[in-house]
């Protein structure tokens, strides 16, 4: 990958629509850097920073983290990657948010995953995290190997706080509000694609397709050891 290249990206959806499974499928085809801002949030509320904490009463609650202190944190991350070749997941979900970005980086594609309310809802409470490296498990899904365990590190594997049916729901209400009218925003900017369906299998084959028409797949180089 050429170091001019330059591509930036977005996947957008529901809590629960899919966006860290695709993510850590197009990261394995594309050579594209992973930021998830539920990730980077859940990360500081570990690490028990000045962030960290003021998140955590949003977080908990299932209300969005103030624009501010989100964009701070993801333009400050942005800044530090090397590269120039991203996918944002889960930043920017307010118009504000959104603005903030096209301020500092043009953005080249947003991946909507339009997924059912419904189907969410049954989806999260069977969800288990590794932590550490944001790895998603599913215990109808995609369960782990071991129950509990990381397939790759082996260390253990928990569920997400915010993850309660209720808070569910005040989460679904928050992207209801707040989030929905970001995807006019970038259909405006003629930079949207979305992508229906209820199940992972059948709309990751579609965003395949597509982030083919803009990037080389290099799934393949790496399976014959070229890169
Ligand atoms: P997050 O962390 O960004 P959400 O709510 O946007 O959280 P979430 O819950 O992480 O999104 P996802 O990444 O879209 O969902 O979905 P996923 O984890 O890949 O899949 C969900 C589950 O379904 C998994 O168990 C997966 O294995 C399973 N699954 C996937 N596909 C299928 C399928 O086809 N079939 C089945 N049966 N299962 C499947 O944000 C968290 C909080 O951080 C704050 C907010 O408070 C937010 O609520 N925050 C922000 N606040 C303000 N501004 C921002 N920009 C913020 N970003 C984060
Ligand atoms: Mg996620």
């Amino acid at each position: 990958m050429g170091a001019r290249m330059l591509f930036r990206a977005v996947i957008m959806g529901p809590p629960g629509s899919g966006k860290g499974t695709i993510s850590n499928r197009i990261i394995k085809h594309f050579a594209l850097k992973h930021l998830s801002s539920g990730d980077l949030l859940r990360l500081n509320i570990q690490g028990e920073t000045e962030i960290g904490g003021v998140a955590k009463s949003y977080i908990d609650q299932g209300q969005l983290v103030p624009d501010d202190v989100i964009t701070q944190l993801i333009l400050q991350e942005i800044g530090g990657m090397r590269q120039n070749y991203w996918l944002l997941d889960g930043f920017p979900r307010t118009v504000p948010q959104a603005e903030a970005l096209d301020k500092a980086h043009k953005i080249d594609s947003v991946i909507d995953l339009n997924v059912p309310f419904q189907t969410i809802r049954e989806r999260l409470t069977a969800r288990w995290i590794h932590p550490g490296s944001g790895r998603v498990y599913n215990t109808e899904f995609n369960p782990p190997k071991v129950l509990g365990i990381d397939d790759v590190t082996g260390e253990p594997l928990s569920q997400r706080e915010d993850d309660k049916p209720e808070t569910v729901i005040k989460r679904l209400k928050a992207y209801e509000a707040l989030t929905k009218p970001v995807l006019e925003y970038y259909q405006n900017k003629g930079v949207l694609k979305t992508f229906s369906g209820t199940e992972t299998n059948q709309i990751w084959p579609h965003v395949h397709a597509f982030l083919c028409t803009k990037l080389p797949d290099v799934s393949q180089e790496e399976t014959a050891g070229l890169r």
